[in-house]
């Protein structure tokens, strides 16, 4: 990536994408759960903050086992959404602001509704079988039975990643839900499905797309046409990373899928994969434009640092570790490829919550994390609500819960026995998904203004006073603050391209940074504490300095090469030479 501000650099260095997740947005028909003609209201909304892109979270034909990311027609909306025609009239709304649309692209797996799987499950004979991964039961066991799976893998949402199918005696793999059968990528008619149902949207208008566990297309499968157990890390099952994440040909196969959808409108569109288990080397390979790929990923390396064992073990973050996982990332990606920045989506908690004080200082520590991540190097992006400094839901009973992963965490934790109710509760209120899905809080109305029926989730209760009507109209609110940052990045080329130094590596608290660019420099600070914080920054602040950026309405502490930082206070100076 040139880090000259020139012709060369692709329109996505200065963008900052929001995420909509349409069933918790915005309701129009008051059946409770959010639509695109609810997610039209609200286009002011998003060309108010000032966000370039839209990313739309899966609204195509799904039984919603999984909220849409169990897709059984690709080229089609779910009546639970809307219509073709209401997603022509949003995207047209979207484009008439400027503001793109990228969809989200769910290809690693289908629904089990689809009718590529009930063809290839009806018989062993099909033409469509080996669309799937169907394998017999394991040597000498009987098929059904405990243990027969073909591999020992666990499956991400707790139990075997393989169901057993009676009616022809054999398993298909699934790595999330039973309803979500894994695509086989290695059967060629597979790939040009998909990328024919691709070229269908690029016709449509859409603008780019999110890829959904992109680096898990490609499984390690041995000559025989064998998969090979896991190392059982924790709990029942062996580990599925092996045999699947970033396997041998996704890199051929991201290059093939460029080849074939892409020609001739690549610099146009904006591709952005998830890419759970990536390291940065992997990042570079998926997103150095040279290789024709990705323009960029999603790592999971920094919302992994406050887990433990598991993923809904809770463990403290230590700032040292976020501060040596972003700085890899930043200093491996330098030179070429580039970062996605984000603090939040649909499957993580709130960042308020998390790394924050959603408490006494939500708008500091808000604020904060904001600053910190949109003054990063690379794409900033924004979940839904985020911008209004939303909580967790806080919920305290098992049956406020709605999501897939959260349900069978539970029945797995209790089948294993060894924790106790209170604690698996615990561990839900930190880590489930749902967290990030209750209803965006629009207004002080019933539900937030979300809905005129009952919500498919509870709303927060702390919409009376956490809401995007009241933040609109206080400047000095979560929502304007983001709108800044985001106006920070289309305007200030130090921001889109300078040079990232980590400072203050070792600071459990603060979190320091440098961007220089020609003879500018910004230096960036925020205080991950509720407590005052001193340090010292050398000589970075002599001279004449200006505020590009700060969230406490008082000037802030800075003199002779010293800062104290209030509690959960940022600050982003500019060094003038
Ligand atoms: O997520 C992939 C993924 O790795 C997550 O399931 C993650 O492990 C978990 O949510 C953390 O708690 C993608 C989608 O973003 C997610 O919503 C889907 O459920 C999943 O793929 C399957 O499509």
């Amino acid at each position: 990536m040139s880090s000259e501000p020139g012709v060369t650099a692709p329109w996505w260095t200065s963008a900052v994408v929001y995420q909509v997740y349409p069933r918790s947005f915005q309701d129009s028909n008051g059946d409770g759960v959010g639509d695109l003609r609810g997610i039209l209201r609200r286009v002011g909304y998003l060309a108010e903050l000032g966000v370039d892109v839209v990313w739309l979270s899966p609204v195509y034909r799904s039984p919603q086992d999984d909220n849409g990311y169990d897709v059984s027609d690709y080229q089609d909306i779910d009546p639970l959404f809307g219509t073709l025609e209401d997603l022509d009239l949003l995207m047209a709304a979207l484009h008439e602001r400027g503001i793109k649309v990228i969809m989200d692209l769910v290809v690693n797996h289908t629904s089990s509704e689809h009718p590529w799987f009930t063809e290839s499950r009806s018989s062993k004979l099909s033409p469509k079988r080996d669309w799937y991964w169907w394998r017999p039961a394991r040597d000498g066991m009987e098929p059904g039975t405990p243990g027969a799976e073909p591999t020992n893998w666990g499956s991400l949402f707790s139990g075997p990643a393989w169901e057993y199918d009676e009616a022809t005696g054999e398993y298909y793999l699934h790595l999330f839900g039973r309803g979500q059968p894994d695509l086989n990528w290695e059967n060629p008619a597979v790939r040009q499905a998909i990328y024919a149902m691709m070229r269908w949207w690029l016709d449509r208008g859409v603008d780019g797309f999110r890829m959904d566990v992109i680096n898990l297309i490609s499984k390690d499968v041995r000559a025989d046409g064998s998969l090979a157990d896991g190392p059982v890390i924790s709990g029942l099952y062996g580990d599925l990373a092996q045999g699947t994440i970033n396997g041998p040909r996704v890199h051929e196969f991201l290059r093939e899928m460029n080849r074939e959808v892409f020609a001739g409108s690549r610099d146009a569109v904006l591709l952005v994969g998830e890419t759970p288990g990536a390291t940065v080397e992997d990042g570079l390979l998926f997103s150095d434009r040279r290789r024709g790929e990705l323009d960029m990923v999603f790592t999971f390396e920094y919302v992994s640092l406050d887990r433990g064992l598991d993923k809904f073990d809770r463990k403290p973050l230590d700032l040292r570790e976020l501060k040596a996982t972003l700085g890899r990332w930043q200093a491996g990606l330098a030179k070429a490829g580039w970062n996605a920045l984000y603090w939040e989506n649909h499957d993580q908690p709130r960042i308020v919550s998390r790394f924050g004080d959603d408490g006494a200082y939500r708008v500091e520590s808000a604020t904060m994390l904001a600053t910190v991540l949109h003054l990063h190097r690379g794409t900033p992006y924004v979940y839904q609500g985020e911008e209004l400094g939303m909580t967790n839901a806080h919920f305290t009973a098992f049956d406020s819960y709605r999501d897939i992963e959260s349900q069978r965490h539970v029945a797995q934790a209790r089948e294993l026995g060894q924790l106790s109710d209170d604690q698996i509760l615990a561990s839900l209120a930190a880590f489930s998904r749902d967290n990030a899905r209750t209803p965006m809080q629009w207004d002080d109305s019933p539900d937030a203004g979300f809905t005129t029926g009952t919500p498919w989730i509870t709303v927060n209760p702390n919409y009376t006073s956490i809401n995007a009507d009241a933040q609109l109209g206080d400047p000095g609110s979560v929502f304007h603050y983001y709108r800044r940052l985001i106006a920070l990045r289309h305007t200030d080329p130090v921001v889109r391209f300078g040079e990232f130094t980590m400072l203050l590596p070792e600071h459990p608290h603060i979190y320091a940074f440098t961007r220089s660019l020609g003879e500018t420099r910004l230096l960036v600070l925020g205080n991950f504490s509720g407590d005052e914080q001193k340090a010292g920054i050398g000589r970075r602040l002599d001279g004449e300095t200006e505020v590009v950026i700060h969230n406490y309405p008082d000037p802030p502490l800075v003199a002779a090469g010293n800062v104290t930082l209030r509690p959960w206070e940022a600050l982003v100076l500019r060094q003038l030479d």
